[in-house]
Formats: structure tokens, sequence, C-alpha cells
């Protein structure tokens, strides 16, 4: 994208609602517009991260068999009558009545429709298991909407569903769950941390939450710092196979919310391995067995011809909700510094002199060699004008190219999340951009 005629509209001032760095950086980068009270647009450097997150979820959601559908966001009440939760969801659910007079809501989560569908087609237990998400628009009438995309009341969420014919299947579904929500956020350049949860309006009794430690975090957590040194992208699981040493690692060390905080088994691990901080929650997954399935009639036959009711798990990530958090974990005064993975482009190319043969030609080389994975700045503007916004914008890599180089064939790197500069020929700049 060549920045003369980009719609990146950047703002020097700091925009006065923004109470956390990352709604404010946000907004800077011109990467999201307030439409109404906790609803944004998505502009487009801010549309290519979310795209570039829910990629990431997709791929690691695929590993695990799961399989992507797409929901609609509106719902029948019916079905959330079905289950009971029509009345007990209250004031946050958006309510709406279509022009038959049929009420109507904007879904804030898919447990009632996904068990319908799968009720249509489940017959017996080869229908087991399945695991079913997709990535869509959620509404919730978030009381107090703040933080930006933090909490919205329109929010882009995974939600997946499984469904198994055993208690004890499910438990390996769950398992399959945590451990691919532990690469999930480490590709994004994220340390998540599970920790035992509430499961409040879902339901069930099993659940953990998956929370990144960030000063302006939501919940108060309590952590073993052993869980802060776990490399989550160091081995790849088979998920077929048995997950529990992995969960085991886990669920074997204190971690837990505000909600969940057990002083007499905080108070048993040794002080310095005691880490009290701030969290953001990205995901949250429960296991709730029957609960929907037993509500809603979906029944198969089991091996023996018995009539068995399978038992159901939901899976959540706040994708739109990661930005925030990403963001949070990875800036400075100036601005952004995207990990390479959800970058909305992977580098600034800052041509210094427009109208320089030389400057140009550089500049230009490496923007097509680039393909489409690069911002060039070909403003008329002042240097210092242009590398304010480079560092706001946070890409992971600017490509200073100025008249003295250029007529070398040399281009400056500058590594945005270390500030590190280095001058090279153009093709060693290219392939540290292209393999960090
Ligand atoms: N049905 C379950 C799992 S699919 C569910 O809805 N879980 S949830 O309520 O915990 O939401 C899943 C994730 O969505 C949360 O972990 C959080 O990251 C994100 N989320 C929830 N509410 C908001 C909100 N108001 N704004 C942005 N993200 C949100």
């Amino acid at each position: 994208m060549r920045l003369s005629r980009a719609f990146l509209p950047t703002l020097k001032e700091t925009p006065a609602e923004a109470q956390i760095a990352s709604h404010r950086l946000m907004l800077r980068a011109g990467m999201i517009r307030q439409t109404s009270a906790g609803i944004y647009a998505w502009l487009p450097a801010g549309y290519r991260v979310l795209q570039k997150v829910g990629q990431i979820v997709r791929e690691e959601q695929d590993r695990t068999g799961a399989q992507e559908i797409l929901m609609p966001t509106i719902q029948s009440a019916e079905l959330w009558r079905e289950s009971g939760r029509y009345d007990d969801y209250g004031k946050e659910m958006l309510r709406i009545t279509d022009r038959h007079e049929r009420e109507m809501l904007y879904g804030p989560t898919n447990e009632e429709m996904v068990t319908d569908i799968f009720k249509s087609y489940a017959k017996s237990y080869r229908d087991l298991p399945r695991n079913l998400y997709h990535i869509q628009w959620k509404f919730r009438d978030e009381v107090r909407p703040r933080f930006g995309v933090m909490r919205g009341r329109e929010f882009l969420m995974k939600d997946g569903y499984s469904f198994d014919l055993t208690k004890e299947a499910s438990v390996h579904s769950y398992r399959q769950m945590f451990v691919s929500y532990l690469r999930t956020f480490a590709r994004m350049g994220l340390k998540a941390i599970p920790m035992q949860a509430d499961t409040g309006p879902i339901g069930g009794k099993l659940s953990h939450e998956f929370i990144i430690l960030a000063e302006t975090g939501e919940s108060q957590v309590y952590l073993h710092r052993d869980l802060l040194a776990y490399d989550a992208l160091a081995e790849t699981p088979d998920y077929n196979g048995d997950l529990s040493p992995i969960v085991d690692f886990w669920t074997s060390r204190y971690a837990a919310t505000d909600e969940m905080h057990d002083e007499a088994a905080w108070n048993a691990i040794p002080a310095e391995q005691q880490v009290s901080a701030r969290g953001i929650e990205v995901g949250h997954i429960f296991h709730f067995g029957t609960k929907y399935s037993a509500a809603m009639g979906l029944t198969v036959t089991g091996p023996d011809g018995s009539t068995v009711t399978p038992e159901m798990g939901s899976y959540g990530i706040g994708v739109s909700r990661l930005l925030g958090a990403i963001i949070e974990a990875n800036h400075d005064e100036a601005g952004i510094k995207w990990p390479d993975a959800v970058a909305p482009w992977a580098v600034s190319i800052i041509n210094l002199k427009p109208g320089d043969a030389a400057t140009d030609a550089l500049s230009e080389k490496l923007y097509a060699a680039m393909g489409g994975e690069a911002l060039l700045d070909d403003r008329a503007d002042r240097a210092g004008a242009k590398f304010a916004d480079a560092d706001l914008m946070g890409l992971p890599w600017q490509a200073i190219i100025g008249p003295r180089g250029a007529a070398n064939g040399i281009v400056e790197l500058k590594r945005r999340a270390t500030g590190e500069r280095v001058e090279l020929s153009f093709d060693d700049a290219l392939s540290r951009i292209k393999g960090n």
C-alpha cells in the first residue's frame, strides 16, 4: 500500500476518550473508528490484523481436526426458549422483532444454534466425535463497553463446539482445545496462561480462562512462576494421542483469577515463585456435558443400540479483543510494536526523498519485491514526520531509503521492537525482512 493513496487516517493528538494504550494506539494508527458505543468499523490497517489473527486461529483449530462453518448472527428466540436461556440471559441480549412479530435476537454465543443444527444430522455414534467452529460477530449489550475493542458490544469471536459419545471422549476434546489454544496465542507472540475459571451463564463444571498478563487487564490473577517459562511452540502435539502430559503441567501449578483464588493454596507456594498481576482474558473453554444436548433433545444411537445424549463443550477466543491484548503487550511511547505474525504489513519503506531517481527506484524495487506486504511512504513529507508515523504504525521493519544509500544500493533497516539499525545491500535487506 502506498501511503500517498492509502486510507490510513493516523492522528497526531491523543484521543481524549481512550483510557488505555491499545485503545489510544488503535485510534491514532487509524485502525478502527467507533460508530456507536462499543461498536467499531475496521479500517484497512485494523482489518488486515483482524484477518491475520483470525487466520492463525483457523489454522490451529483445523490442526486439531475441528471443522469451520459459518452460522448467522441473527437467531430465533425459540431456540433459546428450548434451552431455558432466553429469560436468563437478561439485558445483555439484543432482542429484535421482525415484521411478522417474530422474536429474534443478535447472537451473543451459539450453543443453542449449533446443537439444533447438529441434531438434524447426527443419528448414531458414528457421527461422533465432531468439533464445529465459526468466526463470527457477536453482540452483547455490555453495561460499560470500554477500552476500545477490548470490551466492545459488537465483537468478533471464534466459538467452537464439541460433540462426543462419552464423558471420557469429551474430556479429550476439551484437552485438544486446551493445547491448541496454547499454540494459537503463542503464534501471536503472546504468553497466555490457562486458569481455572467460573463458568457463568455458559454453565458446566470444567472451565479454563486463557489470560495474558498486562497492567491494564481487567482481572486480578495469581500464578506460579514456572508457568511463565513454558514454550508452547517447542513441540508439535499429537492431537489424537495422549495430551495429558501438557495439560498436567499446567493444571498441577497454581493459576487462578480473583473469583477462583484460594488463599491457602497460594500461601503454600514459596514467595519467590508467586506472581500476582493483572490479566486480559483472550479465550475461555467450557465442558458442560449434556446441558444443551439434553435440553434440546439431541440424542444418537450408541454402539449397543441404546439412546445416548452426547457430551458437549464450547470454546471461545476473543478475536477482536486479541488486537487490543497484543498491543497492550507490545508497545512503547512512540507507538505499536507488532509481532511479525500479525503485523498489518511486514515493512514500512520510508522514501526519504521522493523525486530523487535512485531513491525512488530502490524504494519501488523493494515495494514490488514485498508483494503487498509493504507500506510505502512516498509522501512529500518531512523525514521526522515519516519516522514518527512509522513508529506509530509499528510494522516490524522499517526500510529507510535516502539518496546517499540509494546511490550505492544500500538500505538502512530498523527493527521496530528493539530499535536496532543496520545498513545492508538490497538483497540482504530483503531476505532479512522476509525471514526476520
Ligand atoms: N460460548 C462460550 C465459548 S464459545 C463463550 O461465549 N465464552 S465467553 O463468554 O467467555 O467469550 C469468549 C471470549 O470472547 C472471551 O474469552 C473474550 O476473549 C471474548 N469476549 C467476551 N466478551 C467480549 C466483549 N464484550 N468484547 C470483546 N471480546 C469479548
